[in-house]
């Protein structure tokens, strides 16, 4: 053996001895070093609630333990939606999401916003739906609307780096945009939601801008997905600026269910392509709501977490396969705090236990599951 092919074996060894002491040394044990490996945040939404709630609110320290532990980045879970920040076409009150800001700032963590406009009836305040916008709709509305994502947006400025922008402008059940009394003063959906993204362009020019919507990979979302395509399309037709698609990622095992690993590779090809088609068009990808709705799956406690397990880390080594993809939050850590409880409960009454932490706050086959993807996702590009 020469030298040169002495010391390389020699190096190569020590390398491979590296790398398998490697894994035990480093493997990342918390949501957000995993993420950072690859060069992502993992984040939650989160609350605002008094002192002494036991609610998913920073100020709950148990909660805020998990948020420290796993956490680098945050979104409020309702606290700056118009309902919340706008209770009067002339008010703002900013006093809940304001300390949710400084609480996520004080403590290093990056801030989302949720959301600039709600573009969906249902989640207006009631003086938006029934706003008399006067002898000229067209401005006023647009007045109302440029006003209001003026003034959170430069409220925060750096302070926030990424908002969504725009959440469920598309009617799932048919894949046309929804109107709402904004489009129809307007005279359209597509006018109105140019304008948001183009005043919050303006306003905080170093904000990603994104889309968000809960268009999934399971059966029965063609029409959302095709909807949210022909949206995509028409802002790049248009040249509105919008960077990014929030993926909301409420997945879910609403038939019952035996295998999730085999459901998920059947569905599998189909959300690809859609993800292909997206990217195509240039837009980048966040999953900005991510849990698992477990209806599907028994009630006993361990087939229901490794079914949920099975199909989360399918979903999410799919999404983390693309290297256009950002950060990835969950919408809330523990199901203690999940709106599955009262939004979506299970027919058999037990508790859904799509978060990555329990109702104790103990951490769940999910969260394993999440880990071991964030970790061994492509690495983020851009
Ligand atoms: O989790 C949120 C729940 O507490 C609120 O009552 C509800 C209405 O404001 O919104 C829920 O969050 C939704 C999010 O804002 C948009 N995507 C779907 C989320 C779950 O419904």
């Amino acid at each position: 053996m020469t030298m040169i092919d002495r010391r390389s074996v020699l190096a190569g060894s020590a390398a491979l001895l590296a790398a398998q002491a490697a894994p035990a040394a480093t493997a990342p044990d918390t949501l957000k070093a995993a993420a950072a490996a690859r060069g992502r945040r993992f984040g939650s939404a989160f609350a605002w609630a008094p002192p002494g709630r036991d609610a998913g609110s920073f100020a709950n320290p148990a909660y805020a333990a998990l948020l420290r532990r796993d956490c680098a980045v945050l979104v409020a879970e309702n606290q700056m939606k118009w309902q919340a920040v706008r209770p009067a076409p002339d008010r703002f009150d900013f006093a809940q999401f304001d300390a949710m800001v400084d609480w996520a700032m004080g403590n290093g963590f990056a801030m989302r916003g949720h959301t600039l406009l709600w573009a969906y009836s249902k989640w207006f305040p009631a003086w938006l739906n029934g706003a008399d916008f006067g002898a000229r709709p067209a401005t006023e509305a647009a007045r109302i609307l440029t006003q209001h994502i003026d003034t959170v947006t430069k409220r925060y400025g750096r302070k926030i780096h990424s908002y969504d922008v725009v959440n469920e402008a598309v009617d799932p059940d048919t894949g046309t945009l929804r109107e709402t009394s904004l489009s129809r003063a307007m005279g359209g959906t597509l006018p109105v939601l140019d304008l948001a993204f183009r005043t919050a362009r303006a306003a905080v020019p170093h904000a990603e801008l994104v889309y968000n919507d809960y268009m999934s990979w399971e059966d029965g979302n063609e029409k959302h997905r095709a909807g949210v395509l022909s949206l995509l399309e028409a802002f790049r037709r248009r040249g509105t600026p919008v960077d990014t698609l929030g993926v909301q990622s409420h997945i879910g095992l609403f038939q019952p269910t035996t295998d999730a690993g085999v459901l998920a590779k059947r569905l599998e090809p189909e959300w690809r392509r859609f993800l292909d088609r997206v990217t195509a068009m240039g837009y980048r990808l966040i999953i900005t709501e991510f849990d698992v709705r477990d209806r599907g799956l028994p009630a006993a406690i361990g087939p229901r977490d490794r079914g949920v397990a099975d199909f989360a880390r399918a979903y999410l080594d799919i999404m983390l396969s693309y290297p256009q993809l950002g950060d990835v939050l969950a919408w809330g850590l523990s199901d203690r705090y999940s709106w599955l409880r009262g939004f979506e409960p299970r027919p058999d009454g037990a508790v859904a236990r799509g978060c990555p932490y329990d109702l104790d706050l103990n951490p769940k086959p999910l969260r394993t599951a999440m880990l071991s993807a964030l970790a061994t996702g492509t690495r983020r590009a851009g």
